[in-house]
């Protein structure tokens, strides 16, 4: 595994009526969780993200569909695919990522070291090349 994409793969609860995915803080996901939001409904053609964060830790994982997650550390750019509700990417601070392709069933649940905080983005790529020297 690459040090940009770092992939979890959850144990999957399963039985004979079907799947079960736990996830919790500092176990599974390694930080405490401060928030959960989910990404659905988007539109053909749109990617989003185009930013990075200063403090802010996540771990992303679609929980349908797929999505291709972009990474880029200011040195390596890496893509990955989300793919299945088994597969968490931890995103680290100070990491580029921009979001491709999502399928139009994609729900992307993602799980927040940090409160939304508009301050701990960076929005302007130069800007990002130069915090991540
Ligand atoms: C990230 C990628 C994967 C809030 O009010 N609270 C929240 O917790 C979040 C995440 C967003 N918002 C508001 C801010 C905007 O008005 O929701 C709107 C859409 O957010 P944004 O344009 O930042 O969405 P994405 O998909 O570009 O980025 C989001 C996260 O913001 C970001 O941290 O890593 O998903």
């Amino acid at each position: 595994m690459s040090e940009l994409v770092k992939l979890i793969d959850f144990p999957s609860l399963g039985d004979d009526r079907g799947s079960l995915v736990a996830l919790e803080a500092n176990k599974a996901v390694p930080f405490d969780i401060k928030r959960v939001y989910y990404i659905f409904d988007t539109k053909a053609g749109v990617a989003r993200g185009f930013h990075a964060h200063k403090a802010l830790k996540q771990v992303a994982v679609c929980v349908t569909g797929s999505c291709r997650m972009l990474l880029d550390d200011g040195k390596h750019k890496e893509e990955v695919w989300l793919d299945s509700p088994t597969k968490g990417l931890v995103i680290e601070d100070l990491v580029w990522r921009e979001i491709h392709e999502f399928t139009p069933d994609c729900i992307l649940l993602v799980l927040a070291s940090e409160h939304y905080d508009e301050t701990d983005y960076i929005r302007d790529y130069d800007d990002f090349l130069r915090m991540a020297e």
